[in-house]
């Protein structure tokens, strides 16, 4: 089991697409493990994105994820970061393939309606980052359904 970690930026909860978007990984079988609603100040956004640092994008991105709530949530399952990653879709919306989030609502590069860890080592730096209080740890029943046990 892995555990990642996800938000949703202020593009997703402005447009009312929380609901939609944690669908997508409940349907899949992940388990959510921790869940909270921020507005995400200048220092916690450089933080999480300090590799960005420099790039022409990143004064617009700095604004964007503090300008208005997000959501974010701890996701575990077995490979979580790659099968987190196959449901959001590549970076840009207007690329990025239809049955994916950002293929089936989005249009910008920037404003990409979520974040997921591209690595374990990302994951496990963003969850400390964000749940520095840890997540949660409890049985998911239906994951005797979900797996196989070989
Ligand atoms: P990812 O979110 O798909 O992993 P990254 O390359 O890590 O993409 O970039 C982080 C975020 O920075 C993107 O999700 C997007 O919001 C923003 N971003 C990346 N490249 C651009 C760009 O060329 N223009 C505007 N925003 C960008």
């Amino acid at each position: 089991m892995e555990t990642t970690f996800i938000f949703v930026k202020p593009d997703g909860v402005q447009r009312g697409l929380v609901g939609e978007i944690l669908n997508r990984f409940e349907r899949k079988g992940l388990q959510v493990v921790g869940a909270k609603m921020l507005r995400v100040d200048e220092d916690l956004a450089g933080k999480h994105y300090a590799e960005h640092e420099g790039k022409p994008f990143y004064p617009g991105l700095i604004k964007f994820i503090t300008s208005s709530p997000i959501m974010a949530f701890a996701i575990r399952g077995v490979d979580a970061v790659t099968v987190s990653r196959t449901l959001i879709g590549a970076t840009n919306g207007r690329k990025a393939d239809p049955g994916t989030i950002r293929g089936d609502f989005g249009l910008s590069g920037g404003f990409n309606m979520i974040h997921g860890s591209d690595s374990i080592e990302s994951a496990n730096r963003e969850l400390a980052l964000w749940f520095p209080e840890g997540t949660l740890e409890y049985d998911k029943s239906s994951n005797l359904w979900t797996y196989d046990p070989s």
